[in-house]
């Protein structure tokens, strides 16, 4: 099997493995805050990533490891993996579907391979790719069914997701912006998990994706599965999806996005 393919691989057997972890929390939950008051972290989270950590030190030694909650291991063998151990946790805080373990293996700045896995969400929903190798979505027990991400949508029918930073700063510019939005596209959804927003983009159960502020650890598996699955996946002026923007859609939505942002580029 390719590197990329075996890495894939690995990470559906991770995330399964942190899901099961994850569906067996306990009823209270003990929380502290990090960036902001609404910014959590619960001792699952840290025990997902304690889980990730272990499992790659075993298979994959000397692999590199970037994780939300602090993991930082340099990588002796060039590959490296970025790790969400809970994307969407006050979705897991409050009980509500969307949180997901997301991992992804990259080389050189480059994902190789990504998997992202939301255990409630519709009877569980395990998104995973390698690069060159399309995008599959297993739902439940079932076998891996390849995705694509909806073509041909115009931008007044587009059903968008977004999401809203952990800053108050940031989030008063989003709702302003929301406000001119919202009356230019069929819909738009919040449902609290940047990385299966964009594995919603890729199995087109949304049309397009937009929101700012993302880490590294939400958007790296999310990013290679869209863009695997026919999307196109940049900042607010076309280039590298980061920080400052991530833009997902179908190429004949996503110009139609970015145009919709740069005119309220005020904000
Ligand atoms: C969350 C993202 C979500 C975003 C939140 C936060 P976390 O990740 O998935 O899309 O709106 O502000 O970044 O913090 O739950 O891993």
């Amino acid at each position: 099997m390719e590197l990329a393919a075996e890495l894939e691989a690995i990470a559906i057997d991770i995330v399964r493995a942190a899901g099961a972890l994850l569906i067996n929390r306990p009823d209270s939950l003990k929380v502290e805050t990090k960036s902001s008051a609404v910014d959590v972290v619960t001792e699952m989270d840290r025990a997902s990533e304690a889980l990730v950590t272990q499992y790659l030190a075993q298979h994959r030694p000397g692999d590199g490891l970037l994780g939300e909650e602090g993991a930082n291991l340099a990588t002796t063998t060039g590959i490296s993996w970025i790790v969400d151990p809970i994307d969407g946790t006050v979705n897991y805080l409050y009980g509500l579907p969307g949180w997901n373990i997301s991992i992804a293996a990259t080389r050189d700045g480059h994902t190789l391979a990504g998997a992202v896995f939301a255990p409630l969400l519709a009877g569980g929903s395990l998104w995973s790719a390698h690069k060159g190798g399309g995008a599959n979505l297993r739902r439940g027990d079932g076998q891996a069914q390849r995705i694509r991400a909806n073509a041909n949508v115009p931008l007044h029918l587009a059903l968008l997701a977004t999401g809203f930073s952990y800053s108050t700063q940031t989030r008063k510019k989003q709702g302003e912006r929301f406000a001119t939005l919202i009356p230019q596209v069929r819909d738009i959804r919040r449902m609290g998990a940047a990385a299966v927003d964009l594995c919603l983009v890729a199995s087109g159960m949304v049309d397009g994706y937009f929101e700012e502020e993302l880490s590294a650890w939400d958007l790296a598996a999310g990013e290679l599965i869209a863009t695997e699955a026919g999307a196109l996946v940049t900042n607010a002026s076309g280039g590298p999806a980061g920080r400052d923007m991530v833009v997902a859609a179908h190429p004949s939505l996503h110009r139609e996005i970015l145009a919709l942002l740069g005119g309220v580029a005020q904000w």
